[in-house]
């Protein structure tokens, strides 16, 4: 099976609301992150090669729960609640951000991150709070710069150096890279960075 198939076994296994409710902390666990409205389901449905894996939503915020998807192997894709929606109330936000400090401080079986931007907003203060609690953990973290047809690619370029600068000096674990859902650009590179937490076992042999 080629790695890109791997990713196209991805199934739903469930969905959770609070951390009382995680399957078993076993396998390896790779989760998406990011403010409502980045990109994220589109992203994971891209990558999965399935057109409707995660929900892609006009109405952002509505994905208040943690879903799991099971590639197989016991490896598993994490879409975590996107933050940042101006509209969810008080203690729901405060809910949310609880549950994804304490699953980043806690989860076992974490083995990555891929947290996603908008290309023309990067590194908002929730998005720096989210690379802080990687780092405390010491949470190998991707970057998506999302959207990335949004720009020319001379502005994308310029906003992906000055984001990889400030990676460098603040999160040195971090990487970033471009992509578009749209365009289906930055997709290979997403699936290698994957393949790398993933620790694949090798191909059986053709002999
Ligand atoms: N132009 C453009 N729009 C995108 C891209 N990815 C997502 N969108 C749009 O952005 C909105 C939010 O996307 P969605 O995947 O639901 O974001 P989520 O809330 O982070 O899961 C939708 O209207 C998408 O069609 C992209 O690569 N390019
Ligand atoms: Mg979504």
């Amino acid at each position: 099976m080629s790695n890109a198939d791997r990713y196209r076994q991805a199934g739903f296994l469930l969905g959770v609301h609070d951390l009382q409710q995680l399957p078993p902390d076993t396998g390896l666990e790779v989760a998406f992150a990011g403010r409502s409205n980045s990109g994220k389901s589109s992203a994971l449905n891209l990558i999965a090669g399935q057109r409707a894996l995660a929900r892609i939503s006009k109405t952002p915020g509505r994905t208040q729960q943690i879903n799991f998807f099971e590639l197989g192997g016991q490896r598993f894709l994490v879409d975590l609640p996107g933050y940042g929606y101006a509209k969810v109330s008080e203690s729901v936000r405060r809910h949310w951000r609880r549950v994804l400090q304490d699953y980043l401080a806690q989860r076992q079986a974490l083995t990555g991150l891929i947290l996603l931007m908008d290309v023309r907003r990067p590194l908002t203060e929730l998005d720096l709070q989210m690379l802080d609690w990687c780092h405390h953990r010491s949470l190998p973290t991707h970057i998506l710069l999302t959207k990335a047809d949004k720009l020319s690619r001379g502005q994308a370029g310029v906003v992906l150096m000055k984001t990889a600068a400030t990676l460098k000096q603040d999160y040195p674990g971090a990487t970033v890279q471009l992509f578009s859902a749209l365009k289906g650009s930055g997709v290979e590179s997403v699936r290698a960075r994957l393949d790398g937490w993933f620790d694949w076992p090798a191909p059986a042999s053709q002999a």
